[in-house]
């Protein structure tokens, strides 16, 4: 019999799962599972980190802090790493301020406590910051201009729900624990109708699926809304409950049932059979991340958020317009608060573009943690270029990347097995403490890391000062100390998971308790119709703009660079095979080339090499990628995608990017 231990998965992923590490005798790691009666993650994982334990024991994890010298990284201790690092930033900021300076940190881990570097930089400058959210930004704005917050209804009131409408989300990819409720609902008489432009594995799970074109939704809504306009089958209640009706309507009025459908590039059956989606309520709208990836991303998710206002399917049990669920609210964010805000800041979409042309002063260095940059920023190939260009670049990682590639100095941090943090979801309302089951590499493996039956110590304090992979917070606090900031960042692992669940506490889920969900989140959002925007109603989307993406004869596709299984953004759990990166399309639009030949992707901003695979089923403007490709493994799909912004929240516009293939 081995033995079993049990964290909390940090990746950046809507789940944050209950994860078992079963040992064998010898005490050696075998596999990683989900927690069975975890009511989450109901005793799976996905693929990505069913597989993680070959990315923990991979070769090229790092174990040492590394410094480039002559263009190689060679080890240096971590005392020469943090003076080092120390020295510059402090040279560069007496010689040219702390706006030469930028700090970047991105989804690496959804840890608390990694978002504590946020605090240092802001007390060491402020320095350059950055604007805007790649990731939820438009979807968020959207939601905060309509309801006036940007939450969820309880992961288990789908059970309450008569339809769901999923639009432009993949969970057998991209959330698989909805999987289970999902199918939960639809044991129980639920009818579940998908929106998407590729049919993923969820239409197997839909009773109807509907393929608008890229970017068609924002039509599509607007033909559902006109139906429902015309039919009378708005809700008079729903509709009391917001504003700019009028105008709301207006835009409907723009086009006729027949026209939007055409703009959506589906049949007008698919328009009745999603206005009967949201009149067969209660209707819980589940709005996906692949929305927001378009210049007119936010818009488009609140012409859905509108559909269901005024169908009446807000503030009821089984309803809403669910997106992204708070992950930090459960947490006392006061050290965050209080900070000076950076005196300028780079919009993320915009990164590599920005970088360079910034100027009195010039940016000179930069500290990235928790990002790949380099693979996961729109035109990364000008994201690795501006990077090179800086005297000094310090990346923490735990692995090699495309952005550790370009950097000065490489800082090695703890991977998930081995974190110690807490974390919220922003798939569901639950809260989880990380804790060690594995050392960090360059420790006696047999170091008893965690008392598994006492829980305790939580972190263990042996781990601190080693040569090893070091906490984040350890880090920080190595740095600080030598910026003279001791106090700033002061206190254990442990003294700062407990300052920032104190009021969690109160509420009844110490940090002993967790996981719980947190108890002061309600399940049903704004059941008084009552919304957190200055009118106080839903604030409906009422001018006319629609800046939907177009193919043409030159660029016929759109390239739809997609989240995998295999992978959670650039860290793929697998070694690479180091081959160009696969496109997907439909044979038609494949100009020529066989199912598995080789060809060349074009846009207006480069071309890539690429593996062409045949699908009969997809749509003939869609060239499908897996995204997380990093230059340094075969190819990089954000290398040929331009860095536009989205039209609200600094989302960036991933998916617009029209695109031709072309023989190799
Ligand atoms: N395995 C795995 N899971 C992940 C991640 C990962 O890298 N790998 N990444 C995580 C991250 S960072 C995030 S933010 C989340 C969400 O990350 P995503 O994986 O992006 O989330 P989805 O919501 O599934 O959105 C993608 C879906 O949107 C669809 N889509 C694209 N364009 C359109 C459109 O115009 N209209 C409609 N209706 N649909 C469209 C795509 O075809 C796809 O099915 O997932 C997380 N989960
Ligand atoms: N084309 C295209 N591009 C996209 C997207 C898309 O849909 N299409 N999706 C976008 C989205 S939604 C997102 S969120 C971004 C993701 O972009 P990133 O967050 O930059 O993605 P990752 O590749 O996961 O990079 C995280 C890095 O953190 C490291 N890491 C892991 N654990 C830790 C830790 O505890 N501490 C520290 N310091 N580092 C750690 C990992 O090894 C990895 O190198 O990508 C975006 N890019
Ligand atoms: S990545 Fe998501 S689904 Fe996979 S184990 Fe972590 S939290 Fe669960
Ligand atoms: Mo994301």
């Amino acid at each position: 019999m081995g033995t079993v231990r049990t964290t909390s998965c940090n990746r950046d992923c809507p789940d944050t799962c209950a994860l078992e590490l079963h040992l064998d005798n010898a005490g050696r790691p075998v596999s990683l599972r989900g927690v069975r009666d975890d009511p989450i993650t109901r005793g799976f994982l996905c693929e990505r980190t069913s597989r993680f334990l070959a990315r923990q024991q991979a070769p090229e994890r790092f174990t040492t802090p590394m410094r480039r010298v002559d263009g190689r990284l060679v080890p240096i201790g971590w005392d020469a790493a943090l003076e080092l690092a120390a020295s510059t930033l402090r040279r560069i900021r007496s010689e040219s301020g702390p706006e030469a300076i930028l700090h970047y940190r991105s989804g690496g881990s959804l840890g608390m406590l990694t978002a504590l570097a946020d605090v240092l930089f802001a007390h060491f400058g402020p320095v350059t910051g950055k604007s805007g959210d790649i990731c939820s930004g438009a979807g968020e704005a959207a939601q905060e201009d309509d309801f006036g917050v940007c939450d969820s209804h309880d992961l288990s009131d789908l059970l309450n729900s008569r339809t769901i409408v999923v639009w432009g989300k993949n969970p057998h990819t991209s959330g698989v624990h909805l999987l289970p409720v999902l199918r939960e609902a639809k044991a129980n008489g639920a009818t579940i109708v998908g929106v998407d432009p590729v049919r993923t594995r969820l239409a197997e799970l839909c009773d109807a699926f509907v393929r608008p074109r890229p970017g068609g939704d924002h039509a599509l809504a607007f033909g559902v809304a006109r139906l429902l306009f015309e039919r009378g089958a708005t809700d008079p209640r729903g509709l009391a409950a917001c504003a700019h009706v009028d105008g709301f309507r207006a835009l409907a009025f723009e086009h006729d049932v027949d026209g939007w459908a055409r703009r959506a590039d589906v049949p007008v059956s698919d328009v009745e059979r999603l206005a009967r989606a949201f009149v067969e309520r209660p209707t819980a709208l589940l709005v996906g991340w692949g929305l927001g990836r378009r210049r007119n991303g936010s818009r488009t998710v609140r012409a859905l958020d509108a559909l269901a206002a005024i169908s009446g399917n807000l503030g009821v049990p089984g309803g809403g317009a669910s997106f992204y669920f708070q992950r930090r609210a459960a947490f006392d964010l006061d050290v965050f608060r209080a900070l000076p805000d950076a005196p300028r800041k780079v919009r993320e979409a915009c990164f590599g573009p920005e970088v360079l042309a910034l100027r009195d002063p010039p940016l000179r260095a930069a500290w990235i943690t928790a990002g790949n940059p380099a693979s996961m920023l729109p035109d990364s190939a000008t994201v690795r270029r501006a990077l090179s260009g800086l005297e000094f670049v310090v990346v923490v990682d735990t692995h090699p990347t495309d952005t550790t590639d370009v950097a000065d100095l490489v800082l090695p941090t703890l991977t998930l097995l081995e974190d110690s943090d807490v974390l919220g979801a922003y798939g569901n309302h639950w809260v989880r403490e990380s804790r060690p089951v594995l050392a960090p590499p360059l420790f006696p493996q047999d170091a008893d890391v965690v008392d598994v039956a006492s829980r305790a110590p939580r972190f263990a304090e042996r781990f601190v000062g080693s040569p090893g992979p070091r906490h984040e917070l350890e880090i920080l606090q190595g740095l600080a100390a030598r910026l003279g900031l001791s106090d700033v960042l002061s206190g254990s692992v442990d003294d700062w998971k407990r300052r920032l669940t104190a009021s969690l506490g109160r509420s009844g889920a110490p940090l002993e308790a967790l996981p719980a969900r947190d108890p002061r989140r309600p399940k049903v959002l704004f059941a008084d119709l009552v919304f957190a925007t200055p009118s106080g109603k839903v604030e409906l989307l009422h001018e006319a703009v629609d800046d939907a993406p177009a193919t043409s004869a030159d660029f016929p596709l759109l390239l739809t660079a997609v989240s995998t299984p295999a992978a959670q953004a650039s860290q793929h759990s697998l070694p690479r095979d180091g081959r160009a990166p696969r496109v997907v399309v439909h044979p038609d639009a494949s100009a020529g080339i066989a199912d598995g030949g080789d060809g060349r992707l074009v846009s207006r901003l480069g071309a890539l090499d690429v593996r062409v695979v045949h699908d009969p089923a997809a749509r003939r403007d869609v060239a499908l990628m897996e995204k997380g490709g990093m230059a340094r493994d075969g190819g990089c799909p954000n290398d040929i995608l331009p860095a536009v912004e989205t039209d609200a929240g600094g989302g960036a516009a991933y998916y617009d990017e029209p695109v031709r293939l072309e023989p190799r």
